[in-house]
């Protein structure tokens, strides 16, 4: 059952891809990834045997704007095939909204389909939902087989509504996103029915809400030209591929049409691998997602931090400024000058740290050159003698710094330079790039505060001064 969140505005709908084995729903949720609009795609995950059948799950995530300005979060999840995995094709069908069924029309796959469709039934009761109300779209995959099971035959065996089946040849997108805009508005027909929330705005109908979706993911591209787009191989015409986890199942025949996974333990087996790279998977993108937000609180704070220069003197600011420069780079200490065409100017630092380099000529002279350089560098003590006897004047156990420029487009503003200790770890080239974006957050209000006439254009070269 969807998911409403009215809170953040969330809706989670699941759509369920089942049938026989070999049938084609992964070659379908392939297709629609691989033919959805690069802004749009989602990460595709299958988890696969190593001969690629399918032995989890696959899994496209769209992210849509849905009924009444709802972010509609749409998961497909194609099911495995092969007999031994009813257990998790049922687990599959729980909480389902919607259901494609891809149908083989190999003639010599009949009995499969209907052994399939059957056990589809059974698990939707089991789950409690009725075979016949939920969203349901039929697809005949494999029309293109030379021996194929007449439409008027498969529609006897497992059509059960007057909606018609789609007929597909899914390996060449043929049917895909027609299936695929027919649940998507049969779903939300009846989302809407059951969420008042969620009824259509305008006297919309679903039909035309679906059409729309389908535009936004796939483009101007008729059902019918999507299949012509996609003959060429997924891969070399698309580039990106889905993520795809390959486990070994014990006990499972070769790569046979026919082939089945024969213990049960083997299964469990492979499953439980399956989970901890999926859980591994989890704990990188978690990772990726707290440096991603803790990046936003920085470039925030900076905005901020630059934002309050008209009601701060600009010493305050320099010293917010090295703060906040100096954390998101875990620095032990920071110093800051402004540049102007007689040298480093209006040297300061924050509190208790004293000025370290730019207080003494040598470090001054050390720092001309890195002031001018195009973005923030890492010097370490360990590969540089003149650093290392710089550092080693002063009493703190210093081993690098990193300069960070803050230049406009027409000048050099000033630099900021942070100071690590031995054990300390350097930023990394991600972390560099983002000093430099927020370098870039304070270069043009503070370029407002210092006179333009003493300033040094940013290819000049820099005149040492004492810093004052
Ligand atoms: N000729 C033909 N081959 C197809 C078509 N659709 C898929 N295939 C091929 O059929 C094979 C099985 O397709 P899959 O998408 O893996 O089938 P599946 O239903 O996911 O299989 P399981 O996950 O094992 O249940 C692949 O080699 C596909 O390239 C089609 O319309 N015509
Ligand atoms: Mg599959």
């Amino acid at each position: 059952m969807a998911e409403i969140d009215q809170a953040t505005r969330i809706i989670r709908v699941k759509i369920v891809y089942y049938g026989p084995p070999l049938g084609g729903k992964t070659t379908n949720l392939r297709r629609l990834h691989a033919l959805a609009v690069d802004t749009r795609r989602g990460e595709m995950i299958s988890i696969n045997s190593l001969q690629d059948r399918t032995i989890l799950f696959d899994l496209l995530p769209f992210t849509v704007v849905g009924p009444r300005g709802f972010n509609l979060r749409l998961q497909l999840l194609a099911v495995p095939g092969q007999a031994l995995y009813s257990a998790t094709r049922r687990a599959a069908l729980r909480g389902a909204d919607g259901v494609v069924f891809v149908a083989n029309s190999a003639i010599d796959r009949w009995q499969e389909n209907l052994i399939s469709y059957s056990e589809m039934k059974t698990h939707l009761i089991d789950h409690g939902i009725d075979p016949t109300a939920i969203p349901f779209a039929l697809q005949y995959n494999k029309r293109d087989l030379p021996l194929v099971t007449e439409v008027g035959v498969m529609d006897l065996g497992l059509r059960s509504s007057p909606q018609t089946a789609f007929q597909a040849v899914a390996n060449k997108g043929e049917g895909v996103i027609a299936t695929f805009e027919a649940i998507l508005a049969r779903t939300l027909r009846d989302l809407s029915r059951k969420f008042r929330v969620l009824a259509m705005e305008d006297g919309r109908r679903p039909e035309q809400f679906a059409q729309e979706t389908v535009t936004s993911l796939f483009g101007r591209v008729s059902p019918a030209e999507a299949g012509t787009a996609g003959t060429e191989p997924l891969v070399e015409r698309f580039g990106e591929s889905p993520l795809t986890i390959r486990v070994a199942v014990s006990g499972a025949a070769g790569d046979g049409s026919r082939g089945v996974a024969r213990s049960p333990g083997a299964v469990a087996e492979a499953y439980a691998e399956a989970c901890t790279e999926l859980a591994g998977r989890l704990a990188t993108v978690t990772a990726e997602r707290d440096e991603a937000q803790a990046g936003l609180a920085d470039a925030r704070r900076a905005l901020a931090i630059a934002g309050d220069l008209d009601r701060q003197d600009v010493t305050m600011t320099v010293k917010r400024m090295l703060a906040c420069v100096a954390e998101s780079a875990g620095a032990a200490h920071a110093s800051f000058a402004f540049v102007t065409a007689d040298g480093f100017d209006r040297v300061m630092g924050l509190p208790g740290d004293g000025n370290l380099l730019l207080e003494s000529p040598g470090g001054r002279r050390y720092l001309q050159a890195l002031a001018q350089a195009d973005g923030p560098c890492v010097q370490e003590a360990a590969c540089d003698l003149e650093l290392f006897a710089l550092l080693g004047e002063g009493e703190r156990q210093l081993s690098a710094l990193v300069s960070l420029p803050l230049r406009t487009t027409s000048r050099t503003v000033g630099l900021a330079v942070l100071y690590f200790l031995d054990d300390d770890p350097l930023p990394t080239p991600a972390a560099l790039e983002h000093l430099e974006l927020l370098a870039s957050v304070f270069a043009a209000p503070l370029a407002m505060a210092v006179p333009a006439e003493s300033a040094v254009p940013s290819d000049a070269p820099l005149v040492l001064a004492q810093a004052n």
